[in-house]
């Protein structure tokens, strides 16, 4: 199996209401291995720069007093096409567009309240994991599972 890769948060309102074995289960079930996690209260200063792409946007400042407004379960999530395939899980941005089935489809209301955060492509996945581990906080293990889940 690939060592893809990608960085999953769950915000402070997916936490405050007890979301956290539900999402984590849904990843565990798919069959993608959960290499880091751990849960922290970031900083202001610390979200401005995890959203740092979107600086420019109006919502900017509201979003990240809202991400440092109390714990985040910060989780690093391994296998095949996870990235782009966590995406799909976690649904689209504003969960009034997000499909039933998907995370926030099926969990949330309103964009700012949107419960969960995804890499959404590799560079950024890469940068996100740098970021909110250090290196020995990533595990490597082999899972009973793998060749049931991969040919
Ligand atoms: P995503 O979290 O799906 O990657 P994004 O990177 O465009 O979406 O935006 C990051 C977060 O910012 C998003 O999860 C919720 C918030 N956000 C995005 N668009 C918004 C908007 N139009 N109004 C309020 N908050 C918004
Ligand atoms: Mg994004």
């Amino acid at each position: 199996a690939e060592l893809e890769r990608t960085f999953i948060a769950i915000k402070p309102d997916g936490v405050q209401r007890g979301l956290i074995a539900e999402i984590v289960s849904r990843f565990e079930r798919k069959g993608f291995k959960l290499v880091a996690i751990k849960i922290v209260v970031p900083s202001k200063e610390f979200a401005q720069r995890h959203y740092h792409d979107l600086k420019e946007r109006p919502f900017f400042n509201g979003l990240c007093d809202f991400l440092s407004s109390g714990p985040v379960v910060a989780m690093v999530w391994e296998g095949e096409g996870v990235i782009k395939y966590g995406r799909k899980l976690i649904g689209a941005t504003d969960p009034q567009k997000s499909e039933p089935g998907t995370i926030r489809g099926d969990l949330a209301v309103v964009v700012g309240r949107n419960i969960i955060h995804g890499s959404d492509r590799p560079e950024t996945a890469k940068d996100e994991i740098t970021l909110w581990f250090s290196p020995s906080e990533l595990v490597s293990y082999a899972s009973k599972d793998e060749k049931w889940i991969y040919e």
